[in-house]
């Protein structure tokens, strides 16, 4: 499979400095990743989308603080401050990104009991989003990765991008971590392993 395409992770106003979950520089990627589409041949957009009251922030959760994890049914789970709500402005892509050749966006953690990390599969580690199927329909074989945040969304979703089967290479000067407890040099350790090119 020849194509390639640039995949571009959660470049959204909550992410960015003065949002709800604020990854520290996230904003200083803007122009860079917007080089990158220039050069694309294929864009895809992910955008984390949560309906109100969704089981991955802490305000859901009696008694829990963001940040801290709990154990769901399919396994343990960051809780986060409210982030990303379906359709405010804190969902919205961060209004300096040149997004408009995107030919797909893909919306996760629309539903209320699960979250979403992967741009492939939701946090159960089963349930797709479609992504994979679209990419391999259309002859993509390798996926470029930039966004937010390095050691969530956009280090899930390179792993599951291996296990796909396609060639996967995160632009690390193009991505931000949120580096809960080491968990940037952790997620770096676990892509390298796994066959992610990171450059
Ligand atoms: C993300 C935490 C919660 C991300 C999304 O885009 O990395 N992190 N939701
Ligand atoms: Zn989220």
């Amino acid at each position: 499979m020849a194509g390639e395409a640039l995949i571009v992770i959660d470049l959204q106003n909550d992410f960015c400095p003065g949002g709800a979950l604020a990854v520290v520089g996230g904003d200083e990627i803007v122009p860079l990743v917007n080089d990158l589409i220039r050069h694309a041949d294929h864009v895809v957009m992910t955008q984390d989308w949560h309906p109100a009251g969704h089981s991955s922030f802490a305000s859901s959760h009696a008694g829990r603080q963001p940040f801290e994890t709990i154990d769901m049914p399919y396994g343990p789970q960051t809780l986060w401050p409210d982030h990303c709500i379906q359709g405010s402005a804190g969902s919205d892509f961060h209004s300096g990104l040149a997004w408009t050749k995107a030919e797909l966006v893909i919306r996760k953690g629309f539903r209320a009991a699960i979250d979403s990390y992967s741009a492939f599969f939701e946090n159960d580690h089963k349930t797709p989003t479609g992504l994979a199927g679209y990419l391999r329909e259309r002859g993509i074989g390798a996926v470029t990765f930039a966004g937010l945040a390095t050691d969530f969304c956009v280090a899930y979703s390179a792993l599951d991008a291996v296990t796909q089967g396609f060639e996967a290479t995160v632009r690390l000067d193009a991505c931000r971590g949120i580096d809960l407890n080491g968990s940037v040099e952790a997620m770096l350790k676990r892509m390298r392993e796994a066959g992610v090119r990171l450059v």
